[in-house]
Order: structure tokens, then C-alpha cells, then sequence
């Protein structure tokens, strides 16, 4: 068997994490302070964002040097210490590899910028631009240089693409993942890995801002198969390893991670956290589509199920609003909402990740004002969006909900000044919540105790890890159930996804099993059970 299916994943944003020099930013030795709280919670690997020197316009996803540690987080030391350390602890790291685009800082471009063609070669540099729309607004395309020509960047204009099909890109790049695998990381997230197959001649696209022209084409796979071959699939079994995958389907994500194929572990798909999106357009406020929810997870289950695919599964990363403020009434039941959701991916199939706080139930920091917020894509967002002819109060509104600085805010530690994140000023302001939620009063709590109880689980049951997905209570409109399957064993997850208690009939099989976890107090296993506000509820069957 190549992935190990118990492992759970925790996300942490380096620069929010915790702070120990007092310049307000997090850092590695932050991380190595906080590693025994890690093992506490009981999770096998740490995913960490980018903390190589960037000039910080996309907070680290705009890299100017892939080898090195940014002097804000640290030195190679303070790495090479934290690998050892983890590994004490139990704890291997899993780095994220932006390779999609460098820096206009790094020294690829710089060359290319000043006349060098063999760098000129590693980007997109074209005489006319195409119609692509850039994901933080705007066009893809910008003048490189003076030259009277335009360069590709479908993020930020700091952030150009680079050119897979030249050989001594994909050189380069593979030398960076095998850098850091021999550092001793056990891990790659590799950001925006499906957009990295584009045609020597590109053509406009009308439809979807471009993204047809440049998602998930076929070259893509062709490369992973290479990327993998040449660093971390020589010793596969030893890697966990994740495609963040944009705009992706389900077909594609059954070809990236079925094991025979040698491409990745897993992937990530985003298309559950837009079902409260208003016309698929991120920018606009609507509550949660239950139905559409409900049928994602359920076609997703059962095709990756069906086709030996693998996914990441998730609620939270530092690109999402929190899912609490989301999908829950927070007022009234964040512990039952917390809880409920974590089980709804723990006893899942596939690898979940925890991003950080969310096992304290962190929600949105409830900022006051556009000054609080530092991320790029919500600056652009805030102008379209006056641009449009929204009112300055619905403009803001949109932000509250939406930005990326959302999980972004430091991690609430204490109830001391800036929730113990740091001495100095954060870099980005705590979340107003801190004196209520943070870890020192959360700790022994419902919603950290749950989490600790479902990862012990997936240890546990080869069932929970490895088992079948099918899903259950399809017509339900309130419950996201489904089932999963292992040799002689089953298991029966319920959901309520709302405050309203729902009575459900249990199949008779299960019946007779037994209460593997619930979010409320033991419940006798029967043929009507009420499920109580955002219950979640596992029955088992068989030993
Ligand atoms: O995000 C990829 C991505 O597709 C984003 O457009 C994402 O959908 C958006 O942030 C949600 O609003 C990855 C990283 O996770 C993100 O932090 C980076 O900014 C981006 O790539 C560019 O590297």
C-alpha cells in the first residue's frame, strides 16, 4: 500500500501561528514551541504555507527564491531543527511547492527582463495578450518591460507563469522538490498543479474568464507522471503528497491520484465551498445551498469510491472564509456546528486536513474596517466591487465575509494581549473572539476533545481509514449521511446540517449496532431517532 489512509494533516499558516521574536510575524520557532500541542491534538504531518523570501504581494505564493528560508520566519537551522524535532514528536512537515509561477522578483525573470532569451524561455512572453482573466482580477497579462510585449500571469502581475514545456523549467523545479526532500520533509502541497499544462500557441477564450484554455489538460498529467518519477516517487511509498487542484473535475482528479497511474497522492477540490457563492461568483453574499452540498459530497464519495481515487477533505484553508461562520449558527451552537463538521470529513474517505484554530472552533476576525485587511485579492476585490456601483457599506459587507484574511488572523493562543500570538504588533489583527476562544480554555473542551477522538478513530478502524464511501439519505434535506464499508464491518454517518432538530428512521440493519461517536450525549440505537441541532451521529455494525 503506497499512502497510509490513518494520517491526518494539519495546516499552518507560518506567519500566524506564533511569534517569538516580536516582530509580529510568526516563525519556524514558533512552530517548535508548539509541537507537543500538535502531538496533544494527535496529527501526523504539518502542512506549512510558504516561507521562502518573497516580497510578500501574495504572502509567500509570490516566491523569489525556492531554497531558502525568508529571514522574517527564520534560517536553514531553525528548519533543519524543526524536521528533527517533529520527528520526535511524531510529526513530519509537508511543503508547499508553488510551481505554477515564481517572483517578477526572482532571479529567472530578472534575467529574462534584462535580455537573457534562455530565460526569456521559462515564461509566457507574447506580442499580443489573450482575453484570460487574472483569479485576483484584471487581465493575465501584463508589459514585460519595455519590450512592447506582455508576460503571462494568471495571479497577481508579481507572479508570472512559468513555462512547463521548456525542459529546463521542469529541471529546475524538480531540483527544488528533491532540495527539500532531502532536507527530510515528507510531504508536498503543490499549489495550482493543474493549471500548469498550457499550449504553445494561446488562443482567446470567452468562456469562464479563460479557464477553459489553461485547467486541467491532459499535458498535465504527463508532467506529475515526470515531477514524480524524478524526486519524491522514488521512494513513493514514503510521501504524502497533494495536487491542489482549480476548477478541476472529478474525471481529472480520479487520473491524479489513482495509485497505478504515479501522479499524487491526493487532491483538492474547492467546488463544496461554493455552494454559497451567488452564480458561482465568489464576491456576492448567499447562504449555504444544502442541496447542492449534499449532491457534491455525494458524487464526489461515491465516483472517487468507485474508481480507487483519492481526495483531501476539508472545510477550512487559508484561502476560505471560516466554515463555522459559513455553515453554522455560530450564536447558539458553535460546539454542536464544530463538531459536526469535523465528523463529517474525519469519518469520511480520504485524507483530512485541519487548518489551524479550527480545532479551537476560531471563527472570522469581525474587523470593523477595509484597513484592517492586507490580502491582495480582497484590496482588488473591495475596488471591482465600488467599480460595479456598490455602496461603500455593501462593498465592505462582501469583504467581512469573504476575504482570505478570514483565517489568515493570528492563532488565538491565551487571553493575553494579541492572544498570545506575539509581543510585538501583529502583522494582522487578531480576531475579536480571542478572550473567548483560545487554546488555553478550549483545550480540554468539546470541540478540541471531538477532534482528538476522531483522529484516534481513523488510527483505530482500518474501517474509518480505508473503508467504501456509498452515500446515504439522498432525498434528505437536512441530513448528510452516508455510509462506509469494510470486510464484515459498516458504518452509518449521520449529519443534521441545521439548528432544527429532524427525526430520521434507521435502516434496519443498523438497527442493531452501536453508537461509534456522537456530538451528544449517548443515544440508544432504535428505529427513530431525533437528531438533535447540528447532531452527528456514527453507528456501527459489526465487530
Ligand atoms: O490558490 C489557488 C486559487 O485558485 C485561488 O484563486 C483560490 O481559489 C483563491 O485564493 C480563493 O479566493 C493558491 C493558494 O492557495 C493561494 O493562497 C495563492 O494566492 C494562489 O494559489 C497563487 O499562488
Amino acid at each position: 500500500m503506497v499512502l497510509d489512509k490513518s494520517k491526518v494533516v494539519y495546516q499552518i499558516y507560518p506567519k500566524s501561528f506564533k511569534d517569538t521574536t516580536g516582530n509580529g510575524i510568526g516563525d519556524l520557532q514558533g512552530i517548535i514551541e508548539k509541537l507537543p500541542y500538535l502531538k496533544e491534538l494527535g496529527v501526523d504531518m504539518v502542512w506549512l504555507n510558504p516561507f521562502y523570501p518573497s516580497p510578500q504581494r501574495d504572502n509567500g505564493y509570490d516566491i523569489s527564491d525556492y531554497t531558502a528560508i525568508n529571514p522574517l520566519f527564520g534560517d536553514m537551522a531553525d528548519f533543519e531543527e524543526m524536521v528533527a524535532v517533529g520527528r520526535e514528536h511524531g510529526i513530519d512537515f509537508m511543503l508547499d511547492m508553488v510551481l505554477n509561477h515564481c517572483s517578477t522578483e526572482h532571479e529567472w525573470f530578472q534575467k529574462a527582463l534584462a535580455g537573457d532569451s534562455y530565460y526569456q524561455d521559462f515564461f509566457f512572453i507574447r506580442d499580443e495578450p489573450t482575453d484570460w482573466v487574472s483569479k485576483f482580477g484584471g487581465s493575465a497579462w501584463s508589459p514585460f518591460g519595455d519590450t512592447g510585449k506582455y508576460y503571462l500571469h494568471l495571479f497577481d502581475p508579481t507572479q508570472a507563469d512559468l513555462d512547463w514545456r521548456n525542459p529546463h523549467v521542469r529541471k529546475e523545479l524538480f531540483q527544488v522538490v528533491n532540495f527539500w526532500k532531502d532536507k527530510g520533509v515528507r510531504g508536498f502541497r503543490f499549489d495550482v498543479i493543474n493549471l500548469i499544462g498550457k499550449d504553445k500557441v494561446l488562443e482567446n477564450c470567452p468562456i469562464d474568464d479563460g479557464k477553459p484554455a489553461y485547467t486541467d489538460k491532459p499535458i498535465v498529467h504527463d508532467y506529475l507522471r515526470l515531477l514524480n518519477r524524478e524526486t519524491f516517487g522514488q521512494r513513493e511509498a514514503e510521501f504524502m503528497t497533494v495536487g491542489e487542484m482549480s476548477a478541476t473535475t472529478i474525471e481529472n482528479c480520479i487520473l491524479y491520484t489513482v495509485p497505478e497511474r504515479h501522479e499524487l497522492s491526493m487532491a483538492f477540490n474547492f467546488h463544496h465551498l461554493k455552494v454559497d457563492y451567488e452564480d458561482g461568483q465568489k464576491w456576492t453574499l448567499k447562504d449555504f445551498d444544502f442541496e447542492a452540498l449534499k449532491n457534491l459530497f455525494h458524487t464526489w464519495g461515491k465516483e472517487m469510491s468507485e474508481h480507487d481515487g483519492w481526495s483531501a477533505l476539508f472545510w477550512n484553508n487559508h484561502d476560505q472564509p471560516r466554515a463555522l461562520n459559513r455553515f453554522v449558527d455560530v450564536k447558539n451552537f458553535r460546539n454542536e456546528g464544530a463538531t459536526m463538521l469535523a465528523a463529517s470529513i474525519h469519518l469520511s474517505r480520504g485524507t483530512p486536513y485541519i487548518y489551524m484554530g479550527e480545532e479551537i472552533g476560531m471563527l472570522d476576525p469581525d474587523y470593523d474596517s477595509m484597513d484592517d485587511y492586507a490580502d491582495i485579492e480582497s484590496l482588488n476585490a473591495y475596488q471591482i466591487l465600488l467599480e460595479e456601483g456598490k455602496s461603500a457599506a455593501q462593498a465592505f459587507e462582501i469583504i467581512q465575509a469573504k476575504s482570505r484574511d478570514n483565517s489568515r488572523t493570528p492563532m488565538q493562543w491565551d487571553t493575553t494581549e494579541n492572544a498570545g500570538f506575539t509581543s510585538g504588533t501583529p502583522w494582522l489583527k487578531v480576531g475579536k473572539s480571542y478572550p473567548q476562544i483560545n487554546v488555553e480554555r478550549e483545550i480540554k473542551g468539546p470541540i478540541f476533545t471531538f477532534y482528538q477522538k476522531l483522529i484516534a478513530l481513523r488510527k483505530e478502524l482500518p474501517l474509518v481509514a480505508e473503508g467504501t464511501y456509498k452515500p446515504a439519505f439522498e432525498d434528505s434535506q437536512q441530513v448528510y449521511a452516508f455510509e462506509r464499508e469494510l470486510g464484515e464491518q459498516k458504518l452509518l454517518v449521520l449529519n443534521n446540517f441545521y439548528a432544527t432538530p429532524i427525526t430520521v428512521d434507521i435502516p434496519e440493519a443498523y438497527q442493531k449496532g452501536q453508537v461509534l461517536i456522537s456530538n451528544y450525549d449517548t443515544v440508544e440505537v432504535s428505529k427513530q431517532l431525533e437528531l438533535q441541532a447540528y447532531q452527528t451521529l456514527a453507528i456501527l455494525l459489526g465487530k
